[in-house]
């Protein structure tokens, strides 16, 4: 347990404080001279919460767990390389992103231009300025919140590209460009690949009868009970309109056959609510089912024949799985 601001006397600052000042954030200051920490906290506490740890073993898992903002670091500790403490937080995956600002004495300049070189992103010479030292932690602190946001948005932007907006499942772009590397998969390690073409029947007439809205929330629905019948591995993903495809890896067509029937029985034996909860509608699905049937086969002659079964299931009647 770090140290707190609280028990080396200070307050901890409001946590209101807007992204782009880099102020209000939170800091782990390591360093193990008293005189020194007790100092550089409060100044620091004016603008950020600070946690203090004298321990760099134990500053290690602080920082890991703590969702710190910026690591301020000593290289003149007494027991310990401050300088080992920087690399770890480097090649640690918790603590990769967080900033490091090193401190040392100018006879330790040595120290510190190996510190830039295993990643320290700024460095302060004692004595220490105390408009400086807070200059350079908002500076650091801005910058990380900054990259953090796009991060983010990259993360956001892929997610977004990938998936279907209506039902949160796959879309068919992300099926198309994925299937292909399945399907290679299964064939060099010579296992089965089963793939599903799923279209709800007569899903016109349901959206005639009780609105597209009511269509959406069927759609909805039904990506949540696919969900739940398939395992992690397995792709799930909106193909079209009322049409989705399922391709199950390491999955032959007995096995698929089950998921399928399963599957087809959970849609048909519980109705729809609709209409937030007010009406409630039957619901049944055609599948059409296919595997991989040898190897290196085009992923466009696998959906083919999924579709061509399909036809035949909606053919002879729906409400039905062929293969
Ligand atoms: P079948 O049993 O032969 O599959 O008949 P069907 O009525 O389900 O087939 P059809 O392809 O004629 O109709 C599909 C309908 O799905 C037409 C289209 O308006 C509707 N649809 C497509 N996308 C959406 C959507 O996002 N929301 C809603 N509510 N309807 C959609
Ligand atoms: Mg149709
Ligand atoms: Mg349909
Ligand atoms: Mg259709």
């Amino acid at each position: 347990r770090a140290i707190t601001s609280l028990e080396i006397g200070m307050q901890a600052p409001e946590r209101s404080a807007v992204a782009d000042t880099g102020k209000g954030g939170r800091i782990l200051l390591v360093d193990d001279r008293e005189s020194s920490y007790q100092r550089l906290a409060t100044i620091l506490a004016a603008e950020h919460t600070v946690d203090v740890e004298p321990n760099p073993t134990e500053a290690l898992f602080h920082a890991a767990e703590g969702n710190y903002d910026l690591l301020i670091v000593s290289l003149d500790l007494n027991n310990f390389d401050g300088l080992r403490l920087c690399s770890q937080a480097r090649s640690l995956e918790r603590t990769r992103h967080v900033p490091i600002l090193a401190i040392a004495d100018p006879e330790n300049s040595t120290r510190l231009l190996r510190g830039l070189e295993i990643g320290v992103n700024d460095y302060l010479l004692r004595p220490i300025d105390k408009t400086e030292l807070l200059a350079r932690a908002r500076t650091q602190i801005r910058r990380r919140r900054y990259t953090d946001h796009l991060r983010d948005n990259v993360q956001n932007s892929i997610e977004m590209a990938i998936t279907d907006a209506l039902t949160g499942l796959h879309n068919r772009r992300y099926m198309e460009s994925h299937l292909a590397t399945l399907a290679e998969q299964a064939s060099t390690r010579g296992k089965p690949l089963a793939l599903m073409i799923l279209d709800i029947d007569y899903f016109k007439s349901i959206n005639d009868t009780y609105g597209h809205d009511a269509g959406d929330d069927v759609l909805r629905e039904f990506a949540v009970r696919v969900r739940k019948s398939i395992r992690g591995i397995d792709l799930a993903c909106r193909y079209g309109g009322e049409e989705f495809v399922i391709v199950m890896p390491e999955t032959d067509l007995h096995v698929a056959g089950m998921v399928a029937e399963r599957l087809r029985r959970s849609i048909a034996g519980e109705p729809f609510a609709v209409h937030k909860g007010t009406k409630r509608i039957e619901v049944t699905i055609s599948i059409g089912l296919t595997t991989l049937e040898q190897k290196g086969e085009a992923v466009a002659d696998v959906l083919k024949r999924a579709d061509t079964a399909l036809y035949r299931a909606k053919h002879d009647g729906r409400n039905r799985v062929v293969s």
